[in-house]
């Protein structure tokens, strides 16, 4: 699978600001923030979009979940939105799953 700059903030070779990491995720501060707390939280696994996960990736899917939240906690938040854009038409630049953690401020509904 190609690599992505994601691939390179994981192995320090980009510079970033990482709030959290464990064996299995990385999470670390969106460098273009849409609000005032905005996070990337992202698999060490190579997933490109989360269309291409499978069965075998439940743990790991799971896992980002509950890292989601702790990083929620640990910057405070107690409304928080998650975003996952799966492919180029939803929004996807960055072909490296992450789910995006923004707080901070009120979202509307529906999204753009
Ligand atoms: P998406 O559009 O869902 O693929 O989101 C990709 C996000 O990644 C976007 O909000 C900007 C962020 N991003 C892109 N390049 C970098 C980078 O080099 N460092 C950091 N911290 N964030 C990046």
């Amino acid at each position: 699978m190609t690599d992505t700059l994601f691939t390179k903030i994981i192995n320090r070779e980009l510079p970033a600001d990482i709030v959290y990491e464990d064996d299995e995720a990385l999470v670390f501060r969106d460098i273009n923030p849409q609000a005032p707390v905005h996070l990337l939280v992202i698999p060490k696994k190579v997933i490109p979009k989360l269309s291409d996960s499978t069965a075998e990736d439940q743990q790991l899917l799971g896992h980002l979940l509950l890292v989601a939240n702790k990083v929620a906690e640990q910057e405070g938040l107690e409304n928080f939105r998650l975003n996952i854009n799966n492919g180029a038409d939803a929004g996807q630049t960055v072909f490296h799953l992450h789910i995006h953690v923004l707080g901070g401020r009120s979202f509307s509904w529906p999204p753009g």
